[in-house]
C-alpha cells in the first residue's frame, strides 16, 4: 500500500465503511416507516461452504437495486438467509465422520463473514437457517393442516434403490444407472411417499402467469410448459370379451378414423390382467417397470412393445383394434391408454412401423385439400373414391396433373417419412370428411356425450409435488403411524418434531446406515394421538424445496407465532426477485404454490409472491490445461495462469505461473470444479477489496447474460476507483469556491454540467428501469473522462466540478458504497449514510442545450427565424422552419420545391406558385 495518505486504501475505506453501518444499524427495517415499502430479495444460499462468484454477482445485483432503491425514497428491506438442510452435508459428514448440522452450521459463520466483507446492504437482525427447529416448525404446522384438509396425502411412488447399501437414491446419485457409491445396480421400487396436491392450484398456477408483467417470458413459457394444460376428449374402447372398458385420452378427436391400434402403459390393469395367462407379456411388463421413469427418459427410449392378445372396438366403426403394451406410454397421464392414429402421431407412427401396423391418414393440410377439390374430388361427400385411394395407396381415380402429384405425395410421405401432425381438414372418416380439427371436435364431444361414451376433459402435465425424502438432514416429516389408526398428523401442540443433531457416530460408519433417524428405535418411537396406542414416527423428511418455498415470507415477519403475523401484507408481494434461472420451473412454481397456500391459510392476502424477477445469467471463464501422458487434461485454474492478451483483450497465450511454462487455452466455460475454472471471490476481495469486485461483476456484463471472469478486467475496475479517488483528493485540495451560478457559466462549463445531467437521466433509468448496470457504469467512467480533462481552475469551473463529483458519488454508491461513504466525507460532509441522501435528480435546465437562431427565407426574401437546437437532424430543421407561421402564410397554397439547410445560418425555402 502506498504511504500517501490520500492514496485509495480499499481494506481502510472498507472497514471504516461497514463499521459506520454496522453501528448504526443501517440496513435493519422496522415496519413503521411513511415511506413506501420494497421488498428485494435474492435466493437464498446454500451454505457449501464458501461464497462462489455466482453468489456475489447475485448478490450485487440486489444491493445495487435496493441501495438504489432506498435513495429514491423507499423503506427497503433486504434480507439474507440459509438453505441449511441437503445432501451435500451428509455426504460432507461420511467424509469428515462429523454430524451434518456441525458442517452447516460451520459453513454459515464463514460464509456470513464473507457476504458482510462485500458490504451489502442486509438487514442481519432478520437471518435465519432453514435447519433452526424455530424456522421448521412452521414448515410441520403447515403439513398437518394440509393433511386436514386434503391437500397433503399418501400413496405409492417409484424411487431409486441401492440394493448394496440399502438406500434410496436421490436422481443425482444415480450414474449411469449405477449407485454413485456402491456402483450397484439401481433398481426401481415402490414405496409410500407423501404428496402435495400442487395440481389442485394448475390452473390458478397457470392463469397467474398473465399477471405477471415483471417476469421474463422465457420464465413464464417454462413454467406454461410446465404446467401442460391440454383440453381433449377421454373416449370409451369396449373390450373383446371384457366387462371394462378402456378409456382413453386425446387431444386430437379429429383422428378418431386413423386409429388402428390402442397402447396402453405397463402398469395399466388391461395389461396386468393379460399378463398372467401370458408370460412373455409378463416378462415384458417386468422390464418396463425397471426401466427409467422420467418422461424424458421415455421420449429417448426406442419405442416398444408387445401385444396383449385383447381386441378393442372402435367406438364409431365398429372395427376390431389391437391393443399393444408400449413402453412410451405414461401411466400417470391422463387414463394410461392412448388411441394410437400412425399417420399423425410420430411416436405411433414409429411404433406402427416397428410392429407392422397399418398406417391410416384422415386429416389433409389446407394444400392438399385444395389439390383434392381441384381434381374434382368432393372431400366433404366424395368419402368413397378417396378412400379407395388412399387405402390403396394410389390416386388413379384421380387421373393426372400437378394437383394430383400433390395428393401422391402427401400420402407417399405419409406412409414413407412420417406422420403429419399439423391440423387440416378430416377425409375418410365417414359423416365426419370435410370438417376441420375444431368442428370434428365439438361434433365428436357431442356424440359421446350424448351416448355416454365419453366427455370433454382438460388435463394437466402437472404431477402432484412428491415431498418425502429418505435422508437424514432434513425436517421430519411430522405423522405417526398407529397400526389401528393409520397415518396421522402429529398433534399441532408437540411440534416441532424435533431432528436430533448429535448424530456424528451414525455417519463415521458409511455403508451402514445414512439416516441416523430410521436406525434409532427410540426416536422412532411414539404414542397414538388417537387411541393412545403405541406408535412410530415418519423417518422421511421433506423435499429441501419444502424450506426455501416460504422462506420470502418469513423474512417479513421474524419471531412470528405462527408461519408469518400482519407483517407480511405490509412487505409482500416481493418488489424484485433476483436468482438464477436454473430455478425457473421448480423453485419458482413451488414459491408460487405455497404463497396461494398461504393465502388460503388466511396468511397474506395478495396472490402472487413476488411482481418482478430478474434471473442472473452463470458467471464463466477461461480454462487452461496440460495434457497428461495418458492424454488426460489436467485442467489448470486462471489463478495459477500468467496471461498474454491481444489488444481486444481476448487471451492469446498462457503459462504456469509456477513453472513459465506454457499451458494450452480450452475456451470459456461455466465456472466448474470439473474445469477448475473457479475463481475465489475472497481472493480478490483480498487483493483489490469488494467496491472492486462489485464493480467489475456489475460491469462485465448485463445482468441476465453471462459474465466472463477475467482478472485483466478487475484490474481496470481498480484503476477506475483510484484515478475517482484522485479526482476528488486533488478536487478537494483547491481553495473553497462559490456556489455554481448557472447564469454565469462559459461553454465548457456548461458543457460539462449538461453531461453530468444527462449521465444522471440515464443512471437512474438504468438502474431503476431497465437493470443495465453496465451501461450506467460507462456512462459515469465517460463522465470521470470529462471531468479529468477538465482544467478549469476558475470559481466557477471549480464550483462546477464540485457539482459533478458530488453526484458522481452519490450515483456510483450503489455500486461501490464504500469508496463513495469515503468520498462523501472527502467531499465536505459529516459521516452519514449515503442511502439516506437522494438519488440525484437530473436539472431540466441544465439537459437544455443552447439554441441558435437561424434565419428563414422564402424565395431569397427573409421571412421568420426559428431557434433550433444544434444537434437536431436536417428534417427537424426542415420541419419547424416551414412551420414557423410567417413562413407558411408567405408559403400559402404555393409549392415548396426544395429546402436549404445551411447549418447553424439559415435555411432557405423555394417555393412555385
Ligand atoms: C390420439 C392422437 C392422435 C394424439 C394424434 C396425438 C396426435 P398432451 O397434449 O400432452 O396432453 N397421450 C395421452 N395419454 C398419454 C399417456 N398416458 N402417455 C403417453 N401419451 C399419451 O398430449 C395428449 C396426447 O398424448 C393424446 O392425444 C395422446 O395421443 C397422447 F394425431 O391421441 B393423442
Ligand atoms: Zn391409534
Amino acid at each position: 500500500m502506498s504511504t500517501d495518505p490520500a492514496a485509495y486504501d480499499p481494506r481502510a475505506v472498507e472497514s471504516a465503511a461497514q463499521g459506520f453501518w454496522n453501528d448504526t444499524r443501517a440496513f435493519e427495517v422496522g415496519g413503521q416507516s411513511p415511506k413506501p415499502k420494497y421488498y428485494c430479495l435474492s435466493m437464498l444460499p446454500y451454505p457449501s461452504g464458501a461464497l462462489h462468484v455466482g453468489h456475489v454477482r447475485n448478490y450485487t445485483i440486489s444491493d445495487v437495486i435496493s441501495r438504489y432503491q432506498r435513495m429514491c425514497g423507499h423503506n427497503v428491506l433486504q434480507p439474507m438467509g440459509w438453505d441449511a438442510f441437503g445432501l451435500p452435508a451428509e455426504n460432507a459428514a461420511i467424509k469428515n465422520a462429523t454430524a451434518p448440522a456441525k458442517w452447516t452450521r460451520a459453513n454459515i459463520e464463514h460464509m456470513r463473514a464473507q457476504l458482510k466483507t462485500m458490504g451489502y446492504a442486509i438487514d442481519w437482525s432478520r437471518e435465519f437457517a432453514t435447519c433452526d427447529p424455530d424456522y421448521y416448525v412452521h414448515e410441520q404446522r403447515m403439513f398437518v393442516r394440509l393433511m386436514k384438509k386434503g391437500l397433503a396425502y399418501r400413496r405409492n411412488s417409484v424411487v431409486n434403490w441401492d440394493p448394496v447399501d440399502k438406500t434410496v437414491l436421490a436422481n443425482e446419485q444415480v450414474i449411469d444407472g449405477r449407485g454413485w457409491r456402491t456402483g450397484a445396480l439401481v433398481e426401481k421400487r415402490e414405496i409410500p411417499q407423501w404428496f402435495l396436491k400442487i395440481t389442485d392450484y394448475a390452473q390458478e398456477l397457470l392463469d397467474g402467469l398473465d399477471t405477471l408483467d415483471g417476469w421474463p417470458d422465457s420464465v413464464k413459457t417454462m413454467q406454461r410448459n410446465w404446467i401442460g394444460r391440454s383440453e381433449g376428449l377421454e373416449i370409451r374402447f369396449d373390450v373383446d370379451g371384457e366387462d371394462e372398458p378402456v378409456t382413453v385420452y386425446t387431444t386430437r378427436p379429429d383422428t378418431l378414423m386413423g386409429v388402428t391400434f390402442l397402447s396402453i402403459a405397463g402398469e395399466h390393469p388391461l395389461a396386468v390382467k393379460a399378463a398372467r395367462d401370458n408370460p412373455a407379456l409378463a416378462a415384458f411388463l417386468e422390464e418396463l417397470r425397471r426401466g427409467g421413469v422420467s418422461e424424458a427418459e421415455l421420449e429417448a427410449q426406442e419405442k416398444r412393445g408387445m401385444a396383449t392378445g385383447q381386441w378393442a372396438i372402435h367406438p364409431v366403426t365398429g372395427e376390431d383394434v389391437p391393443i399393444y403394451v408400449a413402453n412410451f406410454v405414461l401411466m400417470n397421464y391422463g387414463t394410461g391408454a392412448v388411441m394410437a392414429v400412425p399417420a399423425h402421431d410420430q411416436r405411433d407412427w414409429e411404433f406402427a412401423k416397428a410392429y407392422g401396423l397399418p398406417v391410416r391418414p384422415v386429416i389433409v393440410p389446407d394444400g392438399v385439400r385444395d389439390a383434392l377439390r381441384e381434381v374434382g374430388h368432393d372431400v366433404e361427400a366424395d368419402a368413397d373414391p378417396f378412400q379407395a385411394a388412399l387405402s390403396g395407396g394410389t390416386v388413379d381415380a384421380f387421373d393426372t396433373g400437378a394437383a394430383v402429384s400433390m395428393v401422391r405425395d402427401y400420402l407417399d410421405a405419409i406412409q414413407q417419412e412420417g406422420a403429419f401432425t399439423g391440423r387440416g381438414t378430416l377425409v375418410n372418416s365417414g359423416e365426419y370428411s370435410g370438417l376441420d380439427f375444431d368442428a370434428s371436435f365439438d361434433a365428436l364431444a357431442r356424440r359421446f356425450e350424448a351416448d355416454g361414451r365419453g366427455a370433454r376433459k382438460v388435463n394437466f402435465r402437472l404431477r402432484d409435488w412428491g415431498v418425502s425424502r429418505q435422508r437424514y438432514w432434513g425436517c421430519p416429516i411430522p405423522v405417526i403411524y398407529c397400526e389401528k389408526c393409520g397415518a396421522l398428523p402429529v398433534p399441532e401442540e408437540q411440534l416441532p418434531v424435533l431432528l436430533p443433531e448429535d448424530v456424528a457416530d451414525a455417519f463415521s460408519n458409511p455403508g451402514v446406515v445414512h439416516s441416523p433417524i430410521k436406525s434409532d428405535p427410540e426416536w422412532r418411537k411414539a404414542t397414538c394421538p388417537q387411541c393412545g396406542g403405541p406408535a412410530e414416527r415418519e423417518t422421511d423428511t421433506f423435499d429441501t424445496f419444502m424450506e426455501s418455498s416460504w422462506y420470502y415470507a418469513r423474512y417479513t415477519s421474524p419471531g412470528a407465532k405462527d408461519m408469518v403475523d400482519a407483517r407480511a401484507d405490509h412487505w409482500l408481494p416481493v418488489d424484485q426477485y433476483i436468482g438464477g434461472v436454473e430455478h425457473a420451473i421448480l423453485h419458482l412454481l413451488y414459491f408460487r404454490f405455497y404463497h396461494k397456500l398461504l393465502r388460503d391459510q388466511g396468511l397474506v392476502k395478495s396472490d402472487e409472491p413476488a411482481t418482478n424477477l430478474l434471473t442472473q445469467g452463470m458467471v464463466v471463464a477461461e480454462t487452461y490445461y496440460r495434457e497428461s501422458g495418458d492424454g488426460r487434461r489436467e485442467w489448470i485454474n486462471p489463478a495459477d495462469v500468467d496471461v498474454q492478451r491481444d489488444e481486444r483483450g481476448h487471451v492469446a497465450g498462457a503459462m504456469l505461473r509456477a513453472d513459465g511454462k506454457p499451458v494450452h487455452i480450452g475456451g470459456i466455460e461455466k465456472m466448474s470444479k470439473s474445469k477448475n475454472n473457479g475463481v475465489d471471490p475472497q481472493a480478490m476481495v483480498d487483493r483489490y477489496g469488494a467496491d472492486t469486485v462489485r464493480l467489475f461483476s456489475m460491469f462485465a456484463s448485463p445482468p441476465t447474460l453471462s459474465l466472463e471472469w477475467n482478472e485483466a478486467g478487475v484490474e481496470g475496475m481498480a484503476r477506475f476507483l483510484r484515478r475517482f479517488w484522485r479526482e476528488v483528493q486533488q478536487h478537494v485540495a483547491q481553495p473553497d469556491h462559490p456556489e455554481v451560478d448557472a447564469s454565469a457559466l462559459d461553454a465548457g462549463q456548461k458543457a460539462l454540467r449538461r453531461q453530468l445531467h444527462e449521465t444522471i437521466q440515464k443512471v437512474g433509468d438504468d438502474y431503476g428501469r431497465r437493470h443495465s448496470f453496465n451501461t450506467a457504469i460507462a456512462a459515469l467512467m465517460e463522465l470521470l473522462n470529462h471531468v479529468a480533462k477538465f482544467n478549469d481552475m476558475s470559481d466557477q469551473g471549480r464550483a462546477v466540478r464540485h457539482e459533478v463529483l458530488q453526484a458522481m458519488v452519490l450515483l456510483l454508491n450503489p455500486v461501490t458504497p464504500h469508496v463513495c461513504h469515503a468520498l462523501w466525507q472527502a467531499l465536505g460532509h459529516t459521516e452519514t449514510l449515503l442511502e439516506d441522501q437522494p438519488f440525484p435528480q437530473a436539472d431540466p435546465a441544465a439537459l437544455v442545450r443552447d439554441l441558435v437562431t437561424l434565419a428563414v427565407q422564402v424565395n431569397g426574401k427573409l421571412r421568420g427565424t426559428i431557434e433550433v437546437a444544434p444537434d437536431w437532424p436536417r428534417d427537424a430543421v426542415e420541419a419547424a422552419a416551414l412551420a414557423e407561421p410567417h413562413v407558411a402564410k408567405f408559403i400559402g397554397d404555393g409549392q415548396v420545391r426544395k429546402v436549404i439547410v445551411v447549418p447553424g445560418k439559415i435555411v432557405n425555402i423555394v417555393v412555385v406558385a
